[in-house]
């Protein structure tokens, strides 16, 4: 017996109230989510009111709708993109052919695993976040917090709906899967790297919304491209409130580099230890902790050679972001230049069938658009009238994924001795003694309108309210 009106409980537009199977498996899952969520999700503020978007419906002109609410009654929603009819798939060995509606049974495997995978991600970066709620800068940015914990809940929904209503008894026991594996658990860990390591400070958050949610951002514009239309229409839709993440992740980033540059400029020095006593982050920790997102985030493309990525865009699976801007979509006669180290260190140049090279082809997409940021970054420190700028470390530097894996590379792309790594790399990555600082800049800021010493307050409100807005009310 249903117990919960899911089509008003759960916004969709897939029909979910006409479906009994899939509202029964829904019910199953739904109350192992909100323990979940509780359990794992953000750390002591279930019960605060706050002031979230909410996902409606696919409407380009008003999809969301803004207003308070607890966490824990979020009106998590599943949202396709709307139909295109007569669709047909874009690339590879079944180009021209109509898109499946349903699962094929010779790719319900690789399908499961696909899903399966970009739905483990999604309650990972909950449960990585949870505790920053307790060492927010202010509450606007307690409130993004919550809004992108939100809306990777959503997404987790988005996928379980697709496992719950494609994939029969194998799907729900995946849907339960993506619920027991946990961040960083030593026996049952999240399926990809990136998402196991601590986001234990703000400025990993900025680093993983910038990079990370920029690598969710390519693999969901490779999967929006999918023969299999759910999920497809899905991923198109998620796409919507993914660059809200990167956004927060950009601006963020890009107040403490403000804020370090007033700091610099107060205290008239660059001297990293001077910047930090005067309570800000100095640019060379910056820096490290762009080297340590930027390159575990590259790792998530996998191989620069994968047959698996050759076979989902042989089969129609998955293809490249932004498939339609590429002239030849079967890609088959052709050849793709990769560097590979040549064991003599050095580099060579390697030609890979194209089909092959697709997660090379992905990973330079999201190198490209990783860049904007820096642009920005890099004029205020300019116009600040300093000379170091910040800079994406070369893509072979620290992979532990493809070719590159566990290369001593330095952060300029030269291969180095190993002794030279080990010696180097504490001026390279974050070390113990960069962690604790940042750590020690952790303290909460909750006063309406005020914002922590270390970062420059927010330029742009949320739904244009006053910079003092009570984003969140606490009880
Ligand atoms: N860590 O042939 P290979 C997001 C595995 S983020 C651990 O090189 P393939 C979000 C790989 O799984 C987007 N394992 O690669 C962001 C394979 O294992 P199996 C998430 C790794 O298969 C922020 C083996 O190595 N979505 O949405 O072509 C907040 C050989 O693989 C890693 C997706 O990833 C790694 N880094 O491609 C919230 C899309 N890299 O199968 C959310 C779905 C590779 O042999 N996933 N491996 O056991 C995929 O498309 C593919 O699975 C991958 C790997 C691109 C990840």
């Amino acid at each position: 017996m249903s117990t919960l009106n899911y089509q008003e409980r759960i916004p969709n537009n897939v029909d979910l109230g006409g479906n009994r199977q899939l509202q029964r498996a829904l019910e199953h899952w739904q109350p192992r989510f909100l323990t979940w969520w509780k359990e794992l999700g953000p750390e002591r503020y279930q019960d605060a009111d706050v002031y979230l978007r909410t996902a409606i419906s696919v409407d380009e002109n008003g999809w969301a709708n803004y207003g308070f609410v607890k966490m824990p009654d979020y009106r998590w929603g599943i949202f396709l993109a709307e139909q295109e009819r007569d669709r047909t798939i874009g690339f590879g060995d079944l180009c021209g052919k109509p898109v499946w509606q349903q699962v094929p049974a010779e790719f319900r495997s690789i399908l499961r695993r696909l899903i399966v995978t970009q739905g483990d991600t999604e309650p990972a970066s909950v449960e990585q976040q949870r505790l920053l709620g307790l060492t927010c800068p202010s509450l606007y940015d307690l409130r993004n917090l919550f809004q992108v914990n939100v809306e990777e809940g959503r997404h987790l929904w988005a996928m379980v709906y697709l496992l719950h209503a494609h994939f029969g008894r194998d799907g729900r026991e995946e849907a339960e899967e993506l619920l027991a594996r946990h961040s960083g658990d030593a026996d049952k860990p999240r399926i990809l790297g990136t998402f196991n390591e601590p986001i234990s400070d703000w400025l990993s958050f900025f680093m993983f919304t910038y990079f990370t949610d920029r690598d969710g951002k390519y693999q969901l514009k490779s999967l929006a491209e999918s023969a299999f239309d759910p999920l497809a229409r899905s991923c198109r839709f998620m796409l919507t409130e993914e660059a809200y993440h990167m956004h927060v992740g950009e601006n963020g980033i890009g107040r403490i580099v403000q804020r370090t540059l007033e700091v610099m400029k107060e205290i008239g020095s660059e001297d990293p230890e001077a910047v930090r006593r005067a309570g800000a982050i100095d640019l060379p920790t910056i820096q490290r902790y762009v080297n340590f997102w930027f390159s575990s985030s590259l790792d998530l493309f996998g191989s620069e050679q994968s047959s698996n990525a050759a076979n989902t865009f042989a089969n129609g699976i998955k293809g490249r972001p932004d498939e339609a801007t590429f002239e030849d979509h079967l890609a088959l006669d052709q050849a793709f230049e990769i560097e590979v180290p040549d064991g003599a260190g050095g580099l060579r140049r390697e030609s890979v069938p194209m089909r092959n090279a697709m997660n090379e082809i992905t990973r330079r997409a999201f190198v490209a658009d990783c860049e904007t940021g820096f642009i920005r970054w890099n004029r205020l420190i300019q116009k600040s009238g300093y000379q170091t700028p910040l800079f994406l470390p070369s893509p072979r530097f620290r992979r532990t994924i493809g070719v590159w894996g566990g290369q001593p590379v330095a952060p300029d792309g030269s291969i180095i001795a190993r002794e030279a790594w080990e010696t180097r790399k504490g001026s390279w990555l974050p070390t113990e003694a960069d962690g604790a600082f940042i750590r020690s800049l952790m303290r909460q800021v909750i006063e309406p309108g005020k914002v922590a010493g270390w970062i420059a307050p927010p330029a742009r409100k949320v739904n244009h309210l006053a910079a003092d807005y009570e984003y969140v009310k606490f009880h």
